[in-house]
Parts: structure tokens; C-alpha cells; sequence
């Protein structure tokens, strides 16, 4: 099924609505916001200089530091007495980076979670478990009001406490999942080891999964772990939260909501805008947003676009999935490399599991990359040869393939960290 007619729109009326949106959120910022008047006069621009959507790319880019500098409200374009919620995302040190919405924003909101959910299956007889955190992070009060919008029966469980989460999606009948790749990934463990089988005496048979990367080699652990089909969604708070970009049925890359974001990409050390089709760094112009529109806003996210038509009708362009971040891209002794693709070659080893964790360290001027990666079962452990031979073929495959060289620790089953929330699988101890 389509929830709305805006996903099927041909090009022409697709960049109509982009066009006339556009020139009302420039004119927007620029009339209510004196950082973002200051920064467009800076550049010579005015908001009537955008007569095209080529002209897009003449606007200046929006940082993570212009919110932060802002903290907590200064690019609101509402006063405060407009706005009915704020998110706000975590960020490692020092402040939050804070978003706001209004009553139409939230309305807006629902809506595309309402079109990314049903684009992945999901209908008005769906139980739909909602394993994200409640509370400032955006993931699980978005996909909450969208999901009740087409009609499914929403269970906010939140995330940790997960054998009651197993208990409640036995008893309840879930059918769906919503949570980080890496969470329903440890969920299923915990479901086994209280002798629980998700395939057979578990109910969920869709999962919508985002707030972080995962290959396509994890989503084949997952499906297969839980009997369901795997879907994911992308978005960032600044931008709205989820409800960005997702996946439909076809699997073929993620449909970004064009009528409310227009995508770019460009190269990430020049800023220059790419031809269609290359790979780089995704920006986003949001031009429906009141509370805090963003224009050119840098997520620092590595995919590329794809503009042909999908097998589900949408005519919405699609992005591929995020290969990493700019700032997640490992230089190890001038190779770069993005853990996803350490990710994809561990995982395409049969006899391990999808937990790993990358060590990074310097030792004078040399990079090493030590990797930390579970067994997928207890039976290699008897064999000091075949635990040996494995550890050669992971390093072997890993340098073929990236050309790096790392060392490769093969740990028990249950021995590393899983996460409820994002996972943090690289621990960069170079810095
Ligand atoms: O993670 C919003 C979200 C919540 C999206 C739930 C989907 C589901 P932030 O906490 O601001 O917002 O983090 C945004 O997470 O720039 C990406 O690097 C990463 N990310 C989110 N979804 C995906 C995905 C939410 N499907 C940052 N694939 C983004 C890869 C993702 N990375």
C-alpha cells in the first residue's frame, strides 16, 4: 500500500512543490533569523536570488556547530510559545543539540512516519513493539505517533529490560519490531537463552530498524534469527528525527520524503555538489518545517542517490544505504576504511557471530587495528588448529578486500558488549 499520492508525484511535480517550499523557508529564515540573515548576506544571497532549484547549491551550508552555537533555541523561527515539544540529541560532550516542533510540525512528523511505515509493510493489524528510548532522542516518540496513525496497535516498552520486553511480546502477539539493528540483535539472543525460539514462538515478523548502520550481512542474521523481514529507516533529529528516508518492500535503497527534504550530494572535503548517481556526503534542505527549518544541512552521512524508478511505484528518489560517516571513516596507516565494511567481510565468515568490536591503536607512529569478534558457536573451541585456520582466513579476507592488516581476536559466544540503543562498536584510542 501508498499512504500518500506525494509518493508517486513525476519529477516535474515533485520539484514544483520542492521549489515553492524552498523559497518559502529561505525567505523564512532569512526574514526571522538575524544568525541565518547574517550568514546568507555573508554569501551575497537573498532569498529572492532563488528563482530555481539550481540555485540551491549557491545557499550556504547549516553545521552541527550553528546549533550548538545557537544552544538552545536562537534558530527557532517560532517564538517559544509555538513550540509543543523539543528532542534533543545526546552528543558525547557538552550540550545537547536541541530541536523544536510545532503543532504542524508534529503533524508533518506523523505523517511520513506514516508513509516510511507502511511503505515497509506495516498495517492497521500490526501489534507494534516500540524498543527506542523514550525521552529526548527522537526515535521512539516518532515512530510511536506514526504507527498509531495507520492504525497499529503501538506497545511503548522503551528499550532495556528485555526479558520483559520477550515476555510482553509473547503475551501481547507482536508483529513488529521498532528498534535499533544492534538491540533486536541481542533481544534474539536473550530470547534464546530463555529458551524462547523467535522463529517459532515469536510472532514479529517485520522489523523496522534504524538510528544507526547495518550491512546487508546483519540484516541476513536478523531475518534469519527471527523468521521476520528486516526494513530500515533513516533520519537525524536536526532534520526532524526518523522519518527521513525508508525502505520499502523492493529493498532497493531507502525513498527519501522528497516533497519535505531536498537531498544533495556532495563532496565531502570541497563542498562541491556531485553528479547523480556518485557517492559522498548527503545534505538536506528541509522546506516544510516551521520550528527549525535547516537549509543545506550537513549530515555527514556517506551514501549516494538513485533516480531511477522503483519496482513499488514510488517515484521518490532513493539513497543507498549510509557506507558510514565522514567523521566514522578509520584512517589506518593511509588506507580508509569505514567500519561497515569491516562489518561485511566479519560476517560473511559462517563460523562467527554479528558481535564484534575494532580496537584502534597508535604504537609510535604505526596504526594498529586489533578486532575483537565472537564465535558464532562454542564447537571451534576444542581446536586449537581450527581456531587458528579461521583466524587466518578472517585476516586474509580483511586484507584482500580493504587492505588493511588487523589482528584478529576470536573471543567466546556472550563475551562482548551488546547495546540497547546505538551500538558502539570502534573504540579509536589514537586520540
Ligand atoms: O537516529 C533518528 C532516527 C531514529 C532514525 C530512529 C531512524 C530511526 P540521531 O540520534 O540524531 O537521529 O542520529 C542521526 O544516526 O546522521 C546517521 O549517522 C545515523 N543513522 C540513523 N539512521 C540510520 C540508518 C536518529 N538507517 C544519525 N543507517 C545519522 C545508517 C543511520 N545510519
Amino acid at each position: 500500500m501508498i499512504w500518500s499520492k506525494e509518493e508517486t508525484l513525476n519529477r516535474e511535480e515533485i520539484e514544483k512543490i520542492q521549489l515553492d517550499r524552498l523559497q518559502e523557508t529561505v525567505k523564512r529564515i532569512y526574514d526571522k533569523v538575524p544568525y541565518y540573515k547574517a550568514k546568507m548576506d555573508e554569501a551575497g544571497m537573498k532569498p529572492e536570488d532563488v528563482k530555481s532549484l539550481d540555485d540551491l547549491s549557491d545557499l550556504p551550508f547549516t553545521v552541527k556547530d550553528d546549533l550548538r552555537n545557537n544552544y538552545p533555541f536562537g534558530l527557532f523561527t517560532v517564538p517559544k510559545k509555538e513550540i509543543v515539544r523539543v528532542h534533543a540529541s545526546s552528543g558525547t560532550t557538552g550540550k545537547p543539540t536541541v530541536v523544536g516542533y510545532t503543532r504542524k510540525d508534529l503533524n508533518t512528523w506523523t505523517e511520513l512516519i506514516a508513509r516510511i511505515v507502511t511503505m515497509a509493510g506495516a498495517d492497521s493489524t500490526d501489534v507494534a513493539q516500540i524498543a527506542f528510548g523514550y525521552g529526548l532522542f527522537t526515535g521512539a516518540f516518532g515512530l510511536h505517533y506514526g504507527l498509531e496513525r495507520i492504525g497499529a496497535m503501538v506497545v511503548p516498552t522503551s528499550s532495556g529490560n528485555t526479558e520483559k520486553q520477550i515476555m510482553l511480546m509473547k503475551d501481547f502477539g507482536t508483529t513488529l519490531l521498532v528498534s535499533t539493528p544492534s538491540y533486536a540483535l541481542h533481544i534474539m539472543e536473550v530470547a534464546k537463552k530463555m529458551g524462547i525460539d523467535p522463529v517459532n514462538e515469536l510472532d514479529v515478523k517485520l522489523g523496522l530498524f534504524g538510528g544507526e548502520g547495518s550491512t546487508e550481512a546483519m540484516r541476513e542474521q536478523i531475518q534469519k534469527g527471527w523468521g521476520m523481514f528486516a526494513t530500515e529507516n533513516y533520519g537525524m533529529s536536526e532534520l526532524i528525527g526518523p522519518g527521513v528516508a525508508g525502505e520499502c518492500e523492493a529493498l532497493k535503497g531507502l525513498h527519501i520524503n522528497e516533497d519535505h527534504f531536498i537531498p544533495e550530494i556532495i563532496d565531502p572535503s570541497t563542498g562541491k555538489v556531485l553528479p547523480p548517481g556518485e557517492k559522498g556526503e548527503l545534505v538536506i534542505t528541509t522546506v516544510s518545517k516551521e520550528a527549525l527549518p535547516l537549509i543545506r544541512y550537513r549530515t555527514k552521512d556517506i551514501t549516494r542517490l538513485m533516480y531511477e524508478k522503483c519496482d513499488c511505484g514510488r517515484t521518490l528518489v532513493r539513497m543507498a544505504k549510509i557506507e558510514g560517516r565522514t567523521d566514522d571513516m578509520l584512517i589506518i596507516r593511509g588506507v580508509n576504511v569505514f567500519p561497515s565494511q569491516i562489518e561485511e567481510v566479519l560476517l560473511n565468515t559462517k563460523e562467527i557471530g554479528p558481535h564484534y568490536e575494532i580496537i584502534v591503536n597508535r604504537k609510535g607512529y604505526l596504526d594498529k587495528i586489533e578486532i575483537n569478534v565472537e564465535l558464532e558457536d562454542t564447537s571451534l573451541l576444542d581446536s586449537y588448529g581450527n581456531l587458528d585456520k579461521l583466524q587466518l582466513t578472517i585476516r586474509h579476507n580483511l586484507k584482500t578486500v580493504l587492505g588493511i592488516d588487523a589482528k584478529i581476536n576470536l573471543v567466546e559466544p556472550y563475551t562482548l558488549k551488546r547495546f540497547e540503543g546505538k551500538a558502539k562498536r570502534v573504540i579509536d584510542n589514537r586520540n
